[in-house]
């Protein structure tokens, strides 16, 4: 009875369900699309015709229905904002379809917990960037989202992760693990650098949480990865951003330094050659330019100056965060071979020494891109 196929039945779906499918990339959740047999005919175009079907992890989210809580709040006001996003953008967030008995998720007999939203169609997602529009859809994108949330009471909303982007406690657990972990791994050239990229870097841990003034909390998305976007398949424009599962009280700063972490290292999380892996200032552009359309009048001063740091801490962040999982025996992130987190947090340390090594360039985009908004 914990099967998808039978977790379906829970649901309250418009039409009896013709097949249920593994779906996407994602390294959390797990996700199927369930695809109906006689989906209504009216409604918009990009809803109706499938449902996206999700186990949420139970081990990386502790209490799962403080996030499908979030995500109505977010739904509602939302849809009370769409005039604030550029109408023509055609910006959507997915609908939740509720279980029979008018809950938000379902718990099935292991007491994992089970979700479903709508499918939105006739979109794509991508794991590396494809050309320089997208870059500046996926920063108009976040730039919006964060727009139609400026003004949502942050105090709304759950911590659905207790910790997460808290970089002084990774840096706890880094430092706990590290001793223990030495012990049980034979060490190796790959972790000596990544040990050595974390105690170079270690007082990025604290920077923006000692900022003065201090970095203004706001309703964050918490995880807005490329593969978290969903572009039009036609015209490439963004239409959504999704995996909502971390949008909490948070720095918004944040979710801009860890849509550039992604989107700006072209060799995407996972490349063959990690000498391809290089922070592309091109793309970083492109992005801020799309971010300031929707949302200049969110940032000051001090957040344009931040720019170029919290760009440098989300790479570290999350090779931190990736090499203490590796060292812990992969519980966190799904893995498909023991040195995946591993590979993963050398990637993010050669990107953090790419932004490094043009910091120049960056500052002077981040003025250029101010002074040309402004
Ligand atoms: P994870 O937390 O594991 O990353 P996601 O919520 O990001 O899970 O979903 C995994 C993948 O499923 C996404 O990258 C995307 O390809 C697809 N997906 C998720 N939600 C939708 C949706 N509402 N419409 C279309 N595709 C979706
Ligand atoms: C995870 O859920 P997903 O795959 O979009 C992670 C992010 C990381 C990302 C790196 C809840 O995102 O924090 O940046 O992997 N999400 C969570 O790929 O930990
Ligand atoms: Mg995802």
């Amino acid at each position: 009875m914990n099967e998808p196929r039978d977790i379906v039945e829970q649901f309250s779906f418009p039409s009896e369900v013709e097949k249920v499918e593994i779906h996407g990339n994602g390294i959390i959740n797990d996700t199927y699309v369930v695809t109906f047999s006689n989906p209504p005919k009216s409604g918009h175009s990009r809803f109706g015709k499938r449902a996206i079907l999700q186990r949420i992890n139970s081990e990386v989210f502790p209490d799962p229905p403080s996030i499908m809580h979030n995500l109505a709040i977010v739904l509602e006001h939302a849809a009370s904002k769409s005039s604030v996003a550029d109408p023509a953008s055609e910006f959507l967030l997915p609908s939740i379809y509720k279980t029979k008995k008018d809950d938000y998720c379902y718990r099935d007999a292991s007491g994992n917990y089970w979700r479903a939203i709508a499918f939105i169609e006739q979109t794509t997602t991508a794991d590396s960037l494809q050309n320089r529009n997208q870059a500046k859809e996926a920063g108009t994108a976040l730039g919006t989202f964060h727009q139609i949330l400026s003004d949502l009471p942050v105090d709304q909303l759950k911590d659905t992760l207790p910790g997460f982007h808290d970089t002084p406690n990774y840096l706890s657990q880094y430092d706990a693990t590290i001793g223990q972990a030495a012990a049980l791994t034979q060490t190796n050239e790959n972790r000596v650098f990544c040990e050595q990229q974390i105690e170079k870097h270690r007082a990025l841990a604290r920077l923006f949480l000692d900022a003065n003034p201090p970095v203004r909390t706001g309703v964050m998305h918490g995880d807005p990865k490329l593969n978290n976007i969903l572009f039009d398949e036609r015209s490439g424009k963004a239409v959504s951003l999704i995996d909502l599962d971390t949008v909490k009280p948070g720095f918004i700063h944040y979710d801009i330094g860890d849509c550039i972490r992604s989107c700006c290292n072209t060799a995407g999380e996972m490349p063959l050659d990690i000498q391809d892996v290089h922070f592309s200032v091109d793309d970083f552009e492109a992005i801020l330019q799309g971010y300031l359309t929707r949302a200049m009048d969110l940032l000051t001063e001090h957040d344009f100056e931040r720019l170029y740091d919290v760009a440098r801490l989300l790479p570290f962040e999350l090779g931190l965060r990736f090499f203490t999982d590796y060292l812990n025996g992969n519980r966190y992130f799904k893995v498909e071979s023991d040195d995946d987190n591993l590979y993963r947090a050398q990637v993010q340390f050669q990107l953090l020494n790419s932004i490094e090594n043009q910091e120049r360039q960056i500052r002077e985009i981040v003025a250029q891109c101010r002074h040309n908004s402004g």
